[in-house]
C-alpha cells in the first residue's frame, strides 16, 4: 500500500480511539511506560516549585499574551477533562512532550541514537532466537521487510545475550493489543541474538500511522491545522546485561512524514534505506546497535 492511500483512508473508527488511549492507560498506570530508571518519589520542594512553577508560567505568560477570554479558559477545561475521561493522558503527553524528555535523558547516554518509547509497547512478547520471524497472520499484509545486525558496546565488544524487543503497526497502521484489528502479539517480538550479538529479523514493512483523530488529543492536533501523522517507524528497545537500554525507532527514506512527525520523534540517525532482495518484493535493510556500558 502507498502512502498516499494511507492519507484517503479514514484511519479510526471511534471505538478504535477510545480503546488505544483507554489501554495505553492502563498501561502506564502500571508502570510500563517507565523503562529508563526509577519513578521520581521523594519530591524536593525546590524541584517542584522550579519545575512546575515553570510550566505554569508557560501557560500564564499563553493567557497573558494572547488574551485568553473565559469562553477559551473554559473550553480547555472541557478538553482536559475529555483528555482523562477517554484515557489519552499517555498518547498525548507522549506525542507532544516526551520528545523533549527524550533529548535531556539522550545528552547523558553514549552508543546509538534513541529517540521516544511511545505509549504501544507491551512486556511478556513472544521470546524467538535470532533468525526470527515476528509472529503474525497467514497472509500478512504489506511487503515482507528483513532488518539485520549486529549489537555491539561501545568499546566494539560483541554482545552475546543481547535483545531486540520490536514491535510496529501493520500494514494499515494498527497496533496489537491497541486497536480491536491486528490479534495479540501480531507483529511484537523479543529476538534473542546470537553469541556474536547478531540478530536477523523478519516481518511485514509498517505504515504511517495517524494518532486517533476522534479522540481529544487528535481534535486538538486538527483545530490547530498540524498534521496528525506520524512516519511508518519502528519501534525497538535494544538490551544487554551490563548495558543501558537502548530505546528507539526506525523510520524509512523517503516517507512523506519525516520530518513532519506529530510526534517529533524521528531523527536523520534513524533513517533506513531497506534495498530489494531479489526474492518478490521483500527488501532488507542492515542496522548495528551500540550499548553504553552501564557505570
Ligand atoms: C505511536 O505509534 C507512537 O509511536 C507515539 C510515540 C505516539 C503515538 C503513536
Ligand atoms: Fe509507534
Amino acid at each position: 500500500m502507498t502512502t498516499t492511500e494511507h492519507q484517503s483512508v479514514p484511519p479510526t473508527s471511534p471505538s478504535a480511539a477510545v480503546t488505544a488511549g483507554a489501554h495505553a492507560t492502563e498501561s502506564a498506570r502500571a508502570g510500563l511506560s517507565n523503562l529508563r530508571g526509577p519513578a521520581a518519589g521523594g519530591a524536593d520542594p525546590q524541584r517542584v516549585a522550579t519545575v512546575v512553577g515553570a510550566a505554569l508560567e508557560g501557560i500564564r505568560a499563553a493567557i497573558r499574551d494572547h488574551e485568553v477570554t473565559y469562553a477559551e479558559f473554559d473550553a480547555f477545561k472541557q478538553w482536559l477533562i475529555a483528555v482523562s475521561d477517554t484515557g489519552e493522558w499517555p498518547l498525548f503527553l507522549d506525542v507532544y512532550l516526551e520528545h523533549e524528555v527524550e533529548k535531556v535523558a539522550a545528552r547523558s547516554q553514549q552508543g546509538s541514537v534513541g529517540t521516544i518509547l511511545g505509549p504501544f509497547w507491551l512486556p511478556d512478547q513472544a521470546q524467538l532466537d535470532s533468525p526470527a520471524t515476528l509472529p503474525m497472520r497467514e497472509d500478512e499484509p504489506g511487503t515482507p521487510m528483513i532488518l539485520v545486525g549486529q549489537v555491539t558496546s561501545t568499546d566494539g565488544t560483541p554482545l552475546a545475550g543481547a535483545t531486540v524487543d520490536i514491535w510496529h503497526t501493520d500494514d494499515e497502521g494498527w497496533y496489537s493489543g491497541f486497536a480491536s484489528r491486528p490479534p495479540a502479539g501480531n507483529l511484537r517480538g523479543v529476538v534473542r541474538c546470537d553469541d556474536q550479538g547478531r540478530y536477523e529479523l523478519h516481518t511485514r514493512k509498517p505504515a504511517p500511522y495517524t494518532i486517533p483523530l476522534d479522540g481529544p488529543t487528535g481534535q486538538m492536533t486538527q483545530a490547530a491545522g498540524w498534521s496528525p501523522w506520524r512516519p511508518a517507524h519502528i519501534h525497538l528497545l535494544v538490551a544487554a546485561p551490563g548495558h543501558r537500554t537502548l530505546t528507539s525507532q526506525l523510520f524509512f527514506t523517503g516517507d512523506p512524514y519525516l520530518g513532519n512527525d506529530v510526534a517529533s520523534a524521528d531523527k536523520p540517525e534513524l533513517t533506513l534505506d531497506p534495498q530489494p532482495t531479489g526474492n518478490g518484493a521483500e527488501i532488507r535493510s542492515d542496522r548495528d546497535f551500540v550499548l553504553e556500558p552501564e557505570s
